[in-house]
């Protein structure tokens, strides 16, 4: 049996009530096999970055998952697939966003997946929530950075 790897997961949704949606992912992530959640953020309203619609509500959640990289990226996807189906409009965006952002100390570019996740540090939605849980990730140089962008923390 593999050894757990620390894992970190981004959650986003911006339709329909994306606060039950990222609440019912994160039940979601816990209920992935082989995989124990051990920490989430806070929920988190952020405007979009480079989209339109309605606010997002994001989190990030931590796990020790004993899968490996491309199976844990296929239950991320079928659960955002799950979310998708219940969604009752035709061509309706996609309602929730899982981006695995680390695998442990993984470097990965494949064609499907990429970690860490490529555009995690530039964006305020990932990094506070990031850093709530697990602030010795997240350098003061990046929060710095990315001060001013839209995000609040919903109690
Ligand atoms: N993929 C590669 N690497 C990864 C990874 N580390 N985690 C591939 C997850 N997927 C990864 O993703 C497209 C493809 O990326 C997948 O097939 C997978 O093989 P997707 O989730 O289908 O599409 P997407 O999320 O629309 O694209 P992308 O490029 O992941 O977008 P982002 O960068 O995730 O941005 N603003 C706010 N305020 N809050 C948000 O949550 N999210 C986005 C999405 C934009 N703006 C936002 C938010
Ligand atoms: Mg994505």
């Amino acid at each position: 049996m593999r050894e757990p790897v620390r894992v970190y997961i981004g959650l986003g949704a911006n339709l329909g009530d994306p606060a039950a949606t990222v609440r019912s992912a994160i039940a979601g992530l816990a209920a992935l096999p082989h995989t124990t959640l051990l920490a989430t953020s806070g929920l988190y309203r952020s405007t979009p970055v480079d989209s339109g619609g309605p606010d997002y509500v994001n989190a990030v959640a931590a796990l020790d998952t004993r899968l490996t990289a491309p199976a844990l990226l296929a239950g991320l996807q079928a659960q955002e697939q799950q979310a998708g189906r219940e969604r009752p409009y035709r061509n309706a965006p996609r309602t929730l966003d899982l981006d695995l952002l680390l695998f442990g100390s993984a470097r990965i570019a494949s064609p499907a997946l990429t970690v860490p996740h490529p555009r995690m540090a530039g964006r305020a939605f990932v990094l506070l929530p990031l850093a709530e849980i697990a602030p010795g990730l997240v350098p003061p140089e990046w929060l710095r950075a990315v001060e001013g962008q839209g995000v609040w923390r919903l109690l």
